[in-house]
């Protein structure tokens, strides 16, 4: 059993929504169970600017599933909510990724665990150290505060005290 760490992001539509109902697919339909789910965050996008805010939070799970294997099965979830947005819900979307499957590394071109940009990504550091702050990351030795320390200007995240 491996226990994995993903980042979920949205920024259209029912953001808080779309990010419970993409773990309740996970957890429902596959070798997934679902541990820990961070605060929700609004967050300043990052890297391409020019879209809107989005609302982000760290999953801890456990899975049998190899890394390659999880990795399709992301995939079909982000489908799955392209599809049942299209039905019935109006625009919205989600991208979950890998941050951490144990202590693992891998580097192929479909998948790079630790997740690449991690470090670098407040959206993400700060919901990882609210449920996993003792992790460090397998390269850099870090905690993700360690790493958010180390950020020379973060972008802007801030808790959702109502969606949890
Ligand atoms: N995801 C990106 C690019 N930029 N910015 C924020 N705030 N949150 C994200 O999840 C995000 C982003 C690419 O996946
Ligand atoms: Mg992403
Ligand atoms: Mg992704």
């Amino acid at each position: 059993m491996a226990t994995v760490y993903l980042g979920l992001g949205s920024n259209i539509g029912d953001k808080v929504d779309i990010i419970k109902k993409s773990l309740e697919i996970m957890e429902a339909n596959y070798d997934v169970k679902i541990k820990k789910i961070s605060s929700f965050y609004e967050t300043e996008p990052m890297e391409y600017k020019n879209q809107d805010w989005f609302v982000n939070a760290v999953a801890e799970i456990e899975t049998n599933l190899t890394p390659e294997k999880l990795l399709e099965v992301i995939n079909e979830i982000e489908i799955e909510i392209e599809r049942i947005r299209t039905l019935k819900w109006g625009p919205r979307s989600i991208d979950i990724d890998i941050l951490y499957y144990d202590q693992e590394l891998i580097a192929t071109s479909e998948l790079q665990i630790p997740h690449v940009r991690l470090s670098a990504r407040s959206f993400v550091l700060i919901p990882l150290d609210e449920i996993a702050k003792d992790i460090k990351h397998p390269i850099l030795n870090k905690k993700p505060m360690e790493m958010y320390d180390m950020i020379y200007s973060p972008s802007i995240v801030k808790k959702l005290e109502f969606a949890s």
